[in-house]
């Protein structure tokens, strides 16, 4: 399902969409050990083969965070925790806008379960090994500068 965000009066609203038409994306700049994760693409078709921070739709009543929580349990099979909000907004196809956290993995050890077929563990001068999709760029940037010098 995908989350519209519609009430104002939500006290919740500003977590989500500032927009009401447009559906929030949420990814997780995942740290573990100074590294950062990376997972690749498996779809649709024109994003197969890229690299991204994984992450989802935001389905309805969930904030963000909750939702990071559940995607990274569904396509990774890992426990994570939220950190902060890396500051920007980064548009997607028309209508979508990426957002993303920070997270810490608490448990698990990642596998590729759902719409990837492989992850890694990038250390900061790793980062630019792997061919990430342009909206992720920004963010993978400033993710970097909160992983150790490595
Ligand atoms: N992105 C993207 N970067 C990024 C993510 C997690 C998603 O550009 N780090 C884009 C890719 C899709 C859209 O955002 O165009 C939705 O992401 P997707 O398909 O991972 O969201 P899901 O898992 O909620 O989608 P469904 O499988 O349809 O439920």
């Amino acid at each position: 399902m995908t989350e519209r965000a519609t009430d104002p009066a939500d006290p919740t609203e500003h977590h989500r969409a500032t927009d009401p038409g447009v559906v929030v994306v949420v990814a997780g700049a995942v740290y573990d050990r100074g590294r950062l994760l990376a997972a690749r693409r498996s779809a649709p078709a024109e994003l197969a083969g890229r690299w991204e921070l994984p992450g989802g739709k935001l389905e309805p009543g969930e904030s963000p965070e909750e939702a990071l929580v559940r995607e990274l349990r569904e396509e990774l099979g890992v426990e994570a925790e939220p950190g902060e909000r890396i500051p920007g907004e980064w548009p997607l196809k028309p209508g979508y806008v990426l957002r993303v956290w920070t997270a810490r993995l608490l448990s698990g050890v990642p596998r590729p379960l759902e719409d990837h077929d492989e992850l890694r563990w990038l250390s900061r001068r790793e980062l630019d090994s792997v061919d990430w999709l342009d909206q992720d760029r920004p963010a993978v940037a400033e993710a970097a500068l909160r992983l150790p010098q490595a």
